[in-house]
This record gives C-alpha cells, sequence and structure tokens, in this order.
C-alpha cells in the first residue's frame, strides 16, 4: 500500500470523542516510549505528524490520523509508566481499555514491544488480556537498528517461545525501525490485507 495523504484528524480524552464516520482504524500500543508515535510517523512518511518524545509518556490521549481519507491509523497513550499520576495510570488506564475493548471502530491492534528486552510482564498481560477478549492483534519489535541480526533474531525467538506457554497460534510479528524504515513495507501491506 502507498500512503499518499496522512492527515491529523483529532485527538480525543474518551471513545465517545472519537471520529463518528465508518472509517476503520489500525491501532497502535505498548509501553510509554517504546516507540509507537515514532513509528507512525515512519509509516506514513511524515516526520512530525505523531509527536515524539524521549520522555515517556509524551502521548496521552486517542490521536486519528486519517490516512488516504479511506482509513484511520491511530496513536495510543502508552501504559506502564509510573511517573503518571496513579489515577491516570491505573494498570491500564480507562482510555486505553475502553478504545481496545469497546471501540467499534478498531479493526486491528498492533501491540509494539522493544526488541531489545526480554519480555515484559506488563505486555504480556496486555496480550492475555487481548486474547480473552477476542480483539485480534500482531506484535511489532521496535527499535531493531539497536541490535545486530543475531541479537534480533534471538529477540523474536525468545518472544515465541514465552508465547507459545499460553498460546497454541502466534500472532502476526514483524520487526521494525523507524530510524531505518524497517519493517514499513511488510507493515503496511499487512494493514491492505486487514482492511
Ligand atoms: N533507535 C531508535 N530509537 C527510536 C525508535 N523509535 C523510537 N525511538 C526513540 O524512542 C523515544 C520514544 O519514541 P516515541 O515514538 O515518542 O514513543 P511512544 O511509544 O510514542 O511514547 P509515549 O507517547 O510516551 O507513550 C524517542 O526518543 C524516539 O526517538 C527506533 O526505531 N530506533
Ligand atoms: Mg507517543
Amino acid at each position: 500500500m502507498q500512503i499518499t495523504k496522512a492527515v491529523f484528524k483529532c485527538s480525543s480524552e474518551k471513545i465517545s470523542q472519537v471520529p463518528k464516520d465508518d472509517l476503520r482504524d489500525i491501532a497502535f500500543i505498548g509501553r510509554s516510549n517504546v516507540g509507537k508515535s515514532s513509528l507512525i510517523n515512519m509509516l506514513t512518511s511524515h516526520k512530525g505528524l505523531a509527536k515524539v518524545s524521549a520522555t515517556p509518556g509524551k502521548t496521552r490521549l486517542i490521536n486519528h490520523f486519517c490516512i488516504n481519507e479511506k482509513w484511520y491509523l491511530v496513536d495510543l497513550p502508552g501504559y506502564g509508566y509510573a511517573r503518571v499520576s496513579k489515577s491516570k495510570r491505573g494498570e491500564f488506564s480507562k482510555i486505553i481499555l475502553d478504545y481496545v475493548l469497546k471501540c467499534e471502530k478498531m479493526h486491528f491492534l498492533f501491540v509494539l514491544v522493544d526488541s531489545r528486552l526480554e519480555p515484559q510482564a506488563i505486555d504480556l498481560k496486555f496480550i492475555e488480556m487481548l486474547g480473552e477478549n477476542g480483539i485480534p492483534f500482531g506484535i511489532i519489535f521496535t527499535k531493531t537498528d539497536k541490535l545486530s541480526a543475531t541479537q534480533r533474531r534471538k529477540s523474536v525467538e525468545r518472544y515465541c517461545a514465552t508465547l507459545a506457554e499460553q498460546w497454541e497460534e502466534m500472532p502476526p510479528m514483524f520487526c521494525s525501525s523507524s530510524e531505518r524504515g524497517t519493517g514499513r513495507d511488510e507493515i503496511l501491506d499487512f494493514i491492505d490485507k486487514c482492511l
């Protein structure tokens, strides 16, 4: 798929505010700082479309970006960031749970995990919650420019081994680097098929 047009549509602080049209959402979630906003900019070839920050907790709202006037890329707030006040944090905040579990626009969810880290308890918990609720999702390993090809392969294998303890089937998986553009074609082709 070619992205010819990517425009910011709106920021919502609850799901009652998300666009009311019938365009479908493809959403991105993961721990704060994992690289969600950077990936959205990389996929759309649009630096500065989604706000990126080295300080975790940058994205606090549900951000809709309209792609090719046909569907939305959705940048969600990160989870697991301890410095966000407790009422806003929860384990997974209300804004995240409402969107992921109740928003009918959401068509597919990419869970981003840092390729450099061993499987993190909070990501596994989130993935388990998706499975229990039948939410269609895939996993994107981010920041792979920081790893050698061997380290990257080992990281994915380690993740699969951990997931295999609970799951019979593996979700779709992708490796990405927003620095280098890695994974762009694969992820966009997958989204194209989804839609
Ligand atoms: N080396 C490298 N750094 C990355 C990559 N993607 C993101 N980063 C860096 O990681 C930091 C966080 O990136 P964001 O895209 O803001 O992360 P986020 O998941 O949207 O964070 P929140 O909105 O705070 O939840 C920034 O300093 C980025 O420059 C990548 O592929 N490679
Ligand atoms: Mg962000």
